[in-house]
């Protein structure tokens, strides 16, 4: 099988680039370890930069996110029962869009089979070659058969585990890391949201977040040490704990149910550079990890989409060869940020198990100063909402 851009990885970011090149007339061919339903079972990310949405329009695969997608002006920060909001459109004059990758992976999917795109789930096996020769060529074994894809260009979007990181020799490869010693516990439960905005709660127990997906269907997270096992939080002792940890008045009115889903997510910050590596390109959690506080891994991929979509479509349409060679650093250069900015709320707003006075002390101040500081606040929003691709 012969193509211009072998794409490894059929998550959001392979599939929307794998979109937007199509749209552009580039061919590709998607290879994905897994099945289709099991992509679309992954609860991930719920928050949409406004980047991200118009990145999504691009591709012609907006549609239902317009119609279905919540649009938010503003979130709400808590620290025990004192509670302040960050205004968005002040802020930074744009909104997010709260929309789940669950549901912006299927309209991809919808999007590629409307093009008639080749997606090859289920493909074991998937090894790169001569990546930084002329040629270069994907093997795997699907169903039990080998195949080849040759290919000018490869997009390595094959997530934080995939094969197309370590390809890049380790005498080239700098990785950047920072653990957090506690995970995330998140619940899905088909119950109204307890508030019309997103509440990042600060509180002496650990961090809390009441997110939503719909109107009829709430996200919940609350920090847990990284010895915790999902079975050690049947649902009464979830709802408990999440009450403890949001204000008084909102935890009042709070309704609770079964969780649909229920997974512990650890935290990292992880940086890989270069991002490239001879016609290897690396694209979202192939290349970088953020904590969720900030919302930011789904939206770190959809901005490298960018920036690598426009650099392989002037590379295959027109011989152009600047937009990849600028790639790497182009990409970093926004990964950075985004790190800090997770990496700030991160350490804003949980406990560490090692943080002394001093430290909470630090926390206690920075919160007020955004209390009180519309500057501070503009900030967190200009941040939040996404800075420019
Ligand atoms: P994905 O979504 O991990 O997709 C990678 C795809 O590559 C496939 N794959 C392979 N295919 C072929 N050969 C191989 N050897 C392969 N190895 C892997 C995988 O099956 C998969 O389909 O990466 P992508 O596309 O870069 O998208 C990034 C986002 O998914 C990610 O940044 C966010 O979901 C991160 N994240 C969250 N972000 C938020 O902004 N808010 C959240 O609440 C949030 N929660 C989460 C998350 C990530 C999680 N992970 C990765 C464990 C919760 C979890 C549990
Ligand atoms: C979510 O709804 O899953 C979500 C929202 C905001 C975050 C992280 C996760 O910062």
């Amino acid at each position: 099988m012969r193509t211009q851009v072998a794409i490894i990885g059929g998550g959001p970011a392979g599939l929307l680039l794998s979109q937007l090149l199509n749209l552009a007339g580039v061919e590709t061919v998607v290879i994905e370890r897994k099945s289709r339903d099991y992509v679309l079972s992954r609860i991930r990310a719920g928050v949409l930069e406004w980047g991200t949405v118009e990145l999504l329009r691009q591709a012609r695969a907006g549609d239902r996110m317009d119609r279905e997608g919540i649009l938010h002006g503003g979130c709400l920060m808590s620290d025990g029962d004192r509670v302040f909001r960050i205004d968005f459109h002040q802020g930074a004059g744009r909104p997010v869009m709260v929309y789940g990758q669950t549901e912006v992976t299927r309209d991809l999917y919808a999007a590629q089979d409307a093009l008639g795109a080749t997606i090859l789930h289920e493909c074991e096996d998937v090894a790169l070659h001569d990546l930084d020769g002329e040629a270069p060529f994907v093997t795997l074994t699907r169903h039990g058969q080998p195949l080849r894809v040759d290919c000018a260009y490869v997009a390595g979007c094959d997530g934080f585990h995939g094969v197309s990181r370590p390809a890049i020799p380790a005498s080239v490869r700098r990785e950047f890391e920072k653990v957090y010693p506690f995970g995330w516990l998140g619940v899905l439960s088909a119950t109204p949201p307890v508030s019309d905005e997103l509440i990042y709660a600060r509180h002496d127990r650990g961090f809390a977040l009441a997110s939503m997906r719909s109107p009829v269907l709430s996200r919940y997270y609350i920090q847990v040490p990284l010895t915790d096992r999902v079975e050690d939080w049947p649902d009464d002792r979830f709802w408990a704990e999440l009450k403890r940890r949001l204000p008084a008045d909102v935890a009042a009115r709070l309704v609770t149910g079964p969780a649909i889903e229920k997974s512990i997510a650890p935290l990292r910050s992880f940086v890989c550079e270069p991002m490239r590596w001879g016609r290897l390109f690396l694209c979202g959690d192939a290349a970088h990890i953020v904590p969720p506080t900030g919302a930011k891994g789904l939206n770190l991929a959809a901005s490298d989409v960018h920036y690598l979509s426009r650099a392989l479509i002037a590379a295959c349409t027109r011989g152009d060869l600047a937009g990849i060679d600028r790639y790497s650093a182009e990409a970093l250069a926004r990964v950075w940020k985004a790190m800090r900015f997770s990496w700030q709320l991160t350490m804003l707003l949980h406990r560490f198990p090692d943080h002394s006075p001093y430290e909470r002390g630090m926390q206690e101040a920075e919160l007020d100063w955004l209390r009180n500081s519309p500057i501070a606040r503009a900030a967190l929003a200009e941040n939040y909402t996404g800075l420019p691709f």
